[in-house]
């Protein structure tokens, strides 16, 4: 029996992934693991995606409410809606299958804020959780699981789940021991307490889940990777933005407003994300430290080399090579990497007090600074807003950092009216793009208008977007404080879908 099981009650649970995926019901609400495609469970979703295609084959129904800690993997999102059986979905998914999905109507996708899954949870606003599919690297001889490579919400579907199923993989590193903190001070409104958490590093937890072993239905034993997807080389425009980015921190510094070793950095996902922390990586910044969510390669080189003393979050999100280089040099980052709940890692609490710099992705952004993170001309949907509202709203200091064109050129990322609102104009401080930095701090929406399309659009887009502020601000005595011309506000969209470009000149 595995080194990994020392619980002997829990040792007598265990059995195959099929055997385990027999225990989850159509109609069940299952909480798996898994947060940026770090650890979700490897075997039961392809088992259960089998127990779901023979079901449906035979003419049963077979649909599972799916909800995770964040983005999985092919093999966890992806099979389960392969199989067509998912039927809602939360709270953040980059699955390109279940997105297509969601898009298409099939399933019913709920886009929370990642702080709020594990409340929404206990407040009981998503009814009653069935089943917990989560992955663990051992457990111990008590009962308590060593967390694996992400603690997204696995302490609250561990808590709220009827039914437990435990993935023991023996790919994450035995050495994960002490590198969590988990939470478990949670109290219901009105008993709230504050989070007594003043410094990024600070533990205010447990390293270990606590499970109640009589919920406990299986253990499934696993050896197998988690996602690692790779991460491309900063292009030049990353490396503008990067560029950007630091020399306004710099001038941040140089004007006072935050100390020599600025304030906890967050960093969503993607390769803008990770192009901006290779800038910050070669700057003269150094002793800095990370509060955010995901800890993806360009965090790790910070941390190799000692830009970044240390970095809290709830999940890696590396590369193959990422991941290799963690796992050599493991006991090295120890106490320098601290993994806590969704729900702590984002608290806006938290994020607040500790005066978190954010740093994440748009798709498009309008004249006025409202920014869109989520929906494609509107309606399709990318991701989700994941944690960019969680530290958008509450930080220090915000960011939000995109190309000023997507699809070569045919789409300006900045619009005269964004087609769907994530983060409104009073949370938006900085918008950054290849070709510049509009800083909206202190603005009223026109003079905000004037420096986003100056700093920021394409040259080829601006002209376009400078007539359309100029003929709405020119509507006297109706132009009002914020100007539009509300027939031509999505126009730029619609001729997109009409003809492929937002341009009038191609
Ligand atoms: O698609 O590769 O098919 O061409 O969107 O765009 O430029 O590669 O940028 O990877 O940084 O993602 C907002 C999606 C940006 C991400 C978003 C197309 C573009 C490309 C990706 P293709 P890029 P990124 C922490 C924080 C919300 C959650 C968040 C995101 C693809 O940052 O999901 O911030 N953010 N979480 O072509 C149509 C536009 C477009 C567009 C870009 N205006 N219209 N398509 N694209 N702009 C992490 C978590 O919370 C877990």
């Amino acid at each position: 029996m595995s080194s990994r099981i020392s619980c002997p009650t829990l040792r007598t649970r265990v059995m195959p992934a099929d055997a385990a995926a027999a225990l989850i019901e159509n109609g069940d609400n299952v909480g798996i693991s898994g947060f940026t495609g770090a650890g979700y469970p490897k075997a039961v979703p392809t088992a259960l995606h089998d127990r779901m295609t023979a079901a449906h084959e035979r003419g049963e129904e077979f649909r599972i409410g799916l909800w995770t800690g964040a983005s999985t993997a092919p093999d966890a999102d992806g099979v389960l809606a392969r199989a067509h059986g998912v039927g809602t979905r939360l709270p953040y998914n980059s699955d390109p299958t279940m997105r297509a999905l969601i898009n298409s109507g099939e399933v019913d996708y709920i886009d929370a804020h990642l702080s709020h899954s594990a409340q929404h949870m206990w407040f009981g606003f998503y009814g009653r959780l069935d089943v917990a599919v989560v992955e663990v690297t051992a457990i111990l001889p008590g009962g308590l699981l060593v967390p694996s490579s992400s603690v997204g919400n696995n302490k609250t579907w561990l808590e709220q789940a009827d039914r437990v199923i435990l993935e023991v993989n023996h790919w994450q590193p035995r050495e994960f021991e002490g590198f969590h903190d988990v939470y478990y001070g949670t109290a219901l409104p009105p008993h709230r307490r504050p989070l007594e958490l003043t410094e990024p590093m600070q533990r205010i937890g447990e390293p270990y889940l606590r499970v109640d072993p009589a919920k406990v239905v299986a253990v499934v034993e696993t050896d197998r990777a988690d996602r690692n997807s790779p991460f491309s080389a900063p292009d030049a425009t990353s490396a503008a933005i990067a560029e950007h980015v630091v020399a306004f921190l710099r001038a941040e510094v140089a004007a006072g407003r935050m100390p020599e070793n600025l304030l906890p950095l967050q960093s969503g996902v993607g390769n803008v994300a990770n192009a901006v922390l290779a800038g910050l990586d070669a700057s003269d910044f150094t002793d800095l430290v990370a509060f955010t969510e995901v800890i993806q390669d360009g965090m790790l080189d910070l941390l190799d080399s000692g830009t970044l003393r240390a970095a809290s979050a709830t999940s890696f999100g590396l590369s193959d090579v990422g991941v290799a280089r963690f796992m050599e040099n493991i006991s090295a980052y120890k106490g320098r990497i601290l993994l806590r709940s969704e729900e702590i890692s984002n608290h806006p609490e938290l994020v607040r007090r500790l005066g978190v710099i954010a740093m994440n992705g748009l798709l498009e952004a309008d004249i006025y600074g409202n920014v869109n993170s989520t929906h494609v001309m509107g309606s399709a949907i990318m991701n989700g807003i994941g944690g960019s509202g969680d530290f958008a709203r509450n930080a220090f200091l915000n960011f939000f950092l995109t190309p000023s064109t997507a699809k070569n050129g045919a789409i300006s990322a900045i619009v005269p009216m964004v087609s769907h609102v994530d983060h409104t104009e009073h949370d938006v401080h900085v918008i950054v793009t290849e070709h510049g930095l509009a800083d909206l701090r202190g603005l009223s929406p026109r003079a905000r208008a004037v420096r986003i399309i100056e700093q920021c659009a394409d040259p080829r887009f601006r002209p376009a977007l400078l007539d359309y502020t100029e003929r709405a601000w020119a509507q006297r005595p109706d132009a009002r404080h914020t100007p539009h011309l509300l027939d031509e506000a999505l126009s730029w969209h619609q001729r997109y879908l009409d003809t492929g470009s937002m341009g009038t000149d191609h």
